[in-house]
């Protein structure tokens, strides 16, 4: 029998190489989809299978953190294996605008779906997309020990998850772990993270399209790993036989400026001629330096990420690049950016 599972947040980055490395291991895969008045669920269009079509490998369900009671319907008619809790108002800034909506589906979210694995009553397995950020200014590295001081409402919703987590294994004996992620990026991240937002401007200033790049903290310093990488290492962490917590992460880091350095280095260009600075991309209160030490995930699961951010800078600069052309030249792309 092969094995299923529900993915929250599976049009969101990570959901989306994560569906294509369950599917590639013979998993049928739910997602949990919420309703938007346009389609948002391109990053999975290239994975999708007709509603009509018998014993499909990947179906969707309309549903939303914010409802609890979805999710126990959901869960209690799916009885997946294993659950991945990805969804989430994942943006730091944007959490200091909407704090109370950040606190709701990213921190109760998480107990929403706990709670609605207990009350369905069925034997699952569950892996909670824990961040760095709840680190925020405990000085690095960081690892399992060390203690969590976020720096933002999105940091603080997810210091809630992580122990609505380990009190849910430790009441309930349920199966449930905490993956804690340094900063992951793609070519599918989000145009709004740093990393999209320059590598996309990249792209348009060497086309000719943009000039200019407005940015905030350019001192802020972060450990960027590759999401395919990333997801590899959430899946492990339901296969092993004891549920735990780890640290995922390249420990190599840098900071905005040396990101835009290697970005721009692609098309032979100085940064420093096309970057503005703009305060409203400042946080109120800033995450000065993450670097992880992904010891025990190397230890004990033996994963172990081999992009470190200059290579995931070009990287991403030419799947811009190339995405970019296609669209000037109207050529149809296969979205595996
Ligand atoms: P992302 O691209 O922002 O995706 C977030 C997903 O959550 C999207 O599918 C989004 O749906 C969904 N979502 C938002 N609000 C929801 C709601 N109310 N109900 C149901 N779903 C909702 O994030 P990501 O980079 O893939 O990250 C995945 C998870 O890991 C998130 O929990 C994030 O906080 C966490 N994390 C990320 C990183 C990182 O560096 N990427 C590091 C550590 C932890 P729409 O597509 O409709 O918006
Ligand atoms: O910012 C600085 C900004 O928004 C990185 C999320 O996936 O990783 C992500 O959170 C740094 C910060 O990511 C701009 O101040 C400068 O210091 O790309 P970011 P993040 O805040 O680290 C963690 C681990 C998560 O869990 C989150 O879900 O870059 N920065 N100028 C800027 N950041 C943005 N977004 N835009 C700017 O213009």
């Amino acid at each position: 029998m092969s094995k299923s599972a529900l993915i929250t947040g599976i049009t969101g980055q990570d959901g989306s190489y994560l569906t294509e490395l369950l599917l590639s291991k013979g998993y049928t895969v739910h997602g949990l989809v919420r309703r938007s008045s346009s389609f948002n669920t391109g990053r999975i269009d290239h994975l999708y299978e007709d509603p009509h079509e018998e014993n499909r490998s990947l179906v969707l369900h309309h549903a939303d953190l914010s409802d609890g009671v979805a999710m126990v319907n959901l869960l209690r008619d799916l009885r997946p294996d294993e659950v991945y809790n990805l969804g989430a108002q994942s943006h730091v800034r944007v959490s200091f605008d909407s704090p109370l909506y950040t606190g709701d589906v990213t921190g109760m979210g998480t107990l929403r779906l706990l709670e609605a694995i207990r009350a369905s009553g069925i034997d699952t397995r569950i892996y909670q997309a824990s961040s760095s950020e709840m680190f925020g200014a405990a000085p690095p590295p960081q690892n399992e020990h060390t203690p969590f001081h976020p720096r933002s409402p999105y940091g603080c919703a997810k210091v809630f998850g992580y122990w609505a987590t380990v009190n849910y294994r430790e009441a309930y004996d349920l199966f449930a772990v905490n993956g804690i992620l340094f900063n992951h990026e793609s070519p599918r991240r989000g145009e709004t993270f740093v990393t999209r937002k320059i590598s996309r401007a990249v792209a348009r200033i060497h086309a000719g399209l943009q000039d200019t790049l407005y940015l905030g903290n350019l001192e802020a310093v972060r450990d960027w790993g590759y999401a395919p990488e990333y997801v590899e290492a959430m899946w492990r962490m339901l296969q092993h036989d004891t549920p735990d917590d780890y640290v995922v992460a390249t420990g190599e880091a840098g900071t905005v400026r040396a990101f835009l350095t290697e970005a721009f280095a692609v098309v032979g260009r100085d940064w420093r001629e096309h970057v503005e600075f703009d305060a409203k991309y400042e946080r109120p209160s800033e995450v000065d330096a993450l670097i992880g030490d992904a010891g025990k995930i190397e230890t004990v699961l033996g994963w172990k990420p081999t992009v470190l951010w200059p290579d995931l800078a070009r990287l991403m600069v030419q799947a811009d690049i190339s995405a970019l052309e296609a669209e000037l030249t109207g050529a149809t792309v296969r979205i595996d950016r």
